[in-house]
C-alpha cells in the first residue's frame, strides 16, 4: 500500500474541513449523465413486486453459512480440561515476565505475547512493565543507540497509551538532520522504527520522515534479495501492511504457524498461543450459534429475497473489533446490529420507493408502533425487527445496570436512516456532491457509529454516565474510525454499486470536483485514509477522555477490520471469496495441536 508522499502529487481539497458544517445547495447544473445512463440500465433488470412498483434488484449471492451448519459446529476445547491446561501455561508465561531482568528480551517478550494473541491474559504485568519504562530516559545504556530496542520500545508504549515524544529517534540522525545512511543495513532496527511509525500523529515529522526512509529502504532490500529469506518474508508482509493496521486475531492466527517455523521459537508460548486460540475459538463458536438462532428466527434473511442475508459475515466483523472470550455479550450484539444495519442499507439502496424509505425513516425517528401501521408489509417485519433488537439491548442495560439508555440507541438509529434517506435522495435527483459533503453524510451512512456507539455500550460494565455524556459531546471518537470503514467501503464496493444504480461514492464525488482520474481519486481516498489514521492516533493519546482502552481498540479494530474486508474487493457482500477463507481459519477449523 503505497500511500506515502501522495500529497504532494495530488490536487487537495479544503485542508482540514472537518470543523465546517456543510450548506452546499443543490443546483440543477450538477445533474450528471451517469445516473440517467444508469437509470435506464437499472429499468432492464427492474422486478415488479409489492404492489407494482418498479424497484431496482442488487442480485447479491445468497448466503453460503446455513443455520444448519452453523449449529452443527462442534469443537474439542469447550469446556474444563482445556481452561485448566491453560492456566498452568499462563502460570509459566507469568514466571517469565517476572524474572526477565534484561530489558530488551522483556520488551521481546511482550510483542510475542501480543502478536501471538495472549497478551490479554497478563495486562496487569504488561502495564505495570511498560510504565516502569515511561519513566525512564531514553538515553538508557539498554537500548542506546540501538534503533531496534529504541523503536520496539516506542511502538510498545504508544500501542498502550503512552504518547512518548519523537524526539526519542533524533540520535539516529545525522548534523545535515537526515536519519544516517548506514542505518538502511539494519535490516531489522529498519522494521521496526517502520512498525512504530505508523503511530504518528498530525504534524509529527519525525516519524513521517522515518516512515518514508524505512519503507524506501525495505523495499530496496526486497529487490536485493529475491532469495525467500525468513527476514525478506516478514519485510513483505510488513509493507503489504503494518502491524498497526492489521486485525489482531488474523495477524494471530498467521503469526503462530510463522512462530513455530522460528529457530528462537519458545515451546512453552507456542503451546499456549495454539491451546488458547482453539479455547477462545470454541467460546466464538457458541457465540455464533446463539446469534445464528436469532437470526433464523427473524426470518429476515428468508423474507426479503433482495436484501443480504450475512450473519457469519457480520459475526466476523466483531470477532476483528474484540476476539477476547469476556466480549461475548459484545459480539452477540453487535452480530445483530451489523446483520439489522446491511438489510436495512439494501432497503434504501436497492428495494425501497423513495415515498416508503421517507415512512420509514419517519417510524425509525418517532419509535413509535402506531408509526408501522403506514409500512408496506417488507418494512413492517424490518421495523419490527429493528425495534424488538434495540429494546432488548436496552433492556438488559436497564435490568444490569438500572440505566435507561433507549434514547441513545434509539437517535443513533434514527441519524443512520437520516443519512440513508440523504443519499437516496441524492440518487433520485441525479446528484452528485462534492467530496466533502459526501463525507459529511457518509461517515454516518456506512453504520459506523450506530455499531460503535453500541459496542461502547456493550464492552463497558458499569457504563459510566459521563462516559455516555463525551461519545455525545466528542463525536471525533466515533468519526475517524467510520470514515476509514467508509472509504475502504467505497474502494472496495462502488464499482459495482455504480453498476446496479447507486450515489456517487466517495471516489466518483472526487473526480467530479477535481476532474482526476479514477486512479489518482483512488489513491487520494488511500492517503485520506491515512492522515484519518493520524486523527485517530492522536484521539487514543487524549489522557483527558473517560472511554477505556478497550473501547479504543474496539474502535481501531473497526478501522482495521474495513481496510481487511475491503482489501482485495467486497468481502462483506461477496462471501465466497476471502472471506470465507478467513471465516474457515478463525471460526470453524482449530489449530491441530
Ligand atoms: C456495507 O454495504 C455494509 F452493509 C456494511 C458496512 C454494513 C455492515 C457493517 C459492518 C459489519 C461494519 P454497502 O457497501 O452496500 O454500504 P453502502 O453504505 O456503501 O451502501
Ligand atoms: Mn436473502
Ligand atoms: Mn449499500
Ligand atoms: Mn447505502
Ligand atoms: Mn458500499
Amino acid at each position: 500500500m503505497a500511500i506515502h508522499n501522495l500529497s504532494a502529487s495530488l490536487p487537495t481539497l479544503t485542508s482540514d474541513y472537518r470543523l465546517q458544517p456543510f450548506s452546499a445547495p443543490i443546483s440543477v447544473s450538477t445533474l450528471k449523465g451517469r445516473n440517467s445512463q444508469c437509470r435506464v440500465k437499472c429499468i432492464s433488470i427492474v422486478k415488479k413486486s409489492e404492489e407494482n412498483v418498479a424497484r431496482r434488484y442488487a442480485n447479491y449471492q445468497s448466503t453460503i453459512w446455513h443455520f444448519e451448519y452453523i449449529q452443527s459446529l462442534q469443537s474439542n476445547y469447550l469446556g474444563e480440561r482445556y481452561a485448566r491446561q491453560v492456566d498452568t501455561l499462563k502460570d509459566k508465561v507469568r514466571v517469565m515476565l517476572d524474572q526477565e531482568t534484561d530489558k530488551l528480551s522483556q520488551l521481546e517478550l511482550i510483542d510475542m505475547l501480543q502478536r501471538l494473541g495472549l497478551s490479554y491474559h497478563f495486562e496487569e504485568e504488561i502495564k505495570s512493565i511498560l510504565k516502569g519504562l515511561r519513566g525512564n530516559n531514553i538515553s538508557h545504556t539498554w537500548k542506546s543507540r540501538d534503533l531496534y530496542a529504541t523503536a520496539l520500545e516506542f511502538r510498545l508504549l504508544r500501542q498502550h497509551g503512552y504518547f512518548v515524544p519523537q524526539e526519542a529517534f533524533n540520535v539516529f540522525k545525522d548534523e545535515t538532520g537526515n536519519f544516517k545512511k548506514n542505518m538502511s543495513e539494519d535490516t531489522l532496527g529498519m522494521l521496526s522504527l517502520y512498525e512504530a511509525s505508523y503511530y504518528l500523529t498530525k504534524g509529527e515529522n519525525i516519524l513521517e520522515e522515518a516512515r518514508d526512509f524505512t519503507i524506501k529502504n525495505l523495499k530496496k532490500y526486497i529487490e536485493e534479495n529475491k532469495d525467500e529469506n525468513e527476514v525478506c518474508i516478514l519485510v513483505r508482509h510488513a509493507l503489504e501492511l503494518p502491524i498497526h493496521w492489521r486485525v489482531p486475531r488474523l495477524e494471530s492466527r498467521r503469526f503462530i504457524d510463522v512462530y513455530e517455523r522460528r529457530k528462537d521459537m519458545n515451546p512453552i508460548l507456542l503451546e499456549l498461543a495454539k491451546l488458547d486460540f482453539n479455547v477462545v475459538q470454541s467460546t466464538h463458536q457458541q457465540d455464533l450459534k446463539h446469534v445464528s438462532g436469532w437470526w433464523s428466527r427473524s426470518r429476515l434473511g428468508k423474507k426479503l429475497s433482495f436484501a443480504r442475508d450475512r450473519l457469519m459475515e457480520c459475526f466476523l466483523w466483531t470477532v476483528g473489533m474484540a476476539y477476547e472470550p469476556q466480549f461475548g455479550y459484545f459480539r452477540r450484539m453487535t452480530t445483530k446490529s451489523a446483520s439489522l444495519i446491511t438489510v436495512i442499507d439494501d432497503v434504501y439502496d436497492v428495494y425501497g420507493t423513495l415515498e416508503e424509505l421517507e415512512l420509514f425513516t419517519d417510524a425509525v425517528e418517532s419509535w413509535n408502533m402506531d408509526a408501522m401501521d403506514q409500512l408496506p408489509d417488507y418494512m413492517k417485519i424490518c421495523f419490527l425487527a429493528l425495534h424488538n433488537s434495540v429494546n432488548e439491548m436496552a433492556f438488559d442495560a436497564l435490568k444490569e445496570q438500572g440505566l435507561h439508555i433507549i434514547k441513545y440507541l434509539k437517535k443513533r438509529w434514527a441519524d443512520l436512516c437520516k443519512c440513508y434517506l440523504q443519499e437516496a435522495k441524492w440518487y433520485h435527483i441525479g446528484y452528485t456532491p462534492t467530496f466533502e459533503e459526501y463525507m459529511e453524510n457518509a461517515w454516518i451512512s456506512i453504520g459506523g457509529p450506530v455499531l460503535l456507539a453500541n459496542a461502547h455500550l456493550f464492552v463497558s460494565n458499569p457504563i459510566a454516565q459521563e462516559a455516555l455524556q463525551f461519545l455525545e459531546d466528542h463525536p471525533y471518537i466515533l468519526r475517524w474510525p467510520s470514515m476509514i470503514l467508509r472509504l475502504a467501503d467505497d474502494l472496495g464496493t462502488s464499482s459495482d454499486e455504480l453498476e446496479r444504480g447507486d450515489v456517487p461514492k466517495s471516489i466518483q464525488c472526487y473526480m467530479h470536483e477535481t476532474g482526476t482520474s479514477e486512479d489518482d481519486a483512488r489513491k487520494y481516498i488511500k492517503f485520506f485514509m491515512d492522515e484519518t489514521w493520524k486523527k485517530m492516533n492522536e484521539e487514543f493519546g487524549n489522557e483527558n477522555c473517560p472511554l477505556s482502552g478497550t473501547f479504543f481498540r474496539v474502535a481501531m479494530n473497526l478501522g482495521r477490520m474495513a481496510q481487511c474486508m475491503y482489501q482485495h474487493g467486497d468481502g462483506h457482500g461477496v462471501p465466497d471469496g476471502e472471506t470465507k477463507d478467513r471465516v474457515l481459519l478463525l471460526l470453524v477449523k482449530p489449530i491441530p495441536i
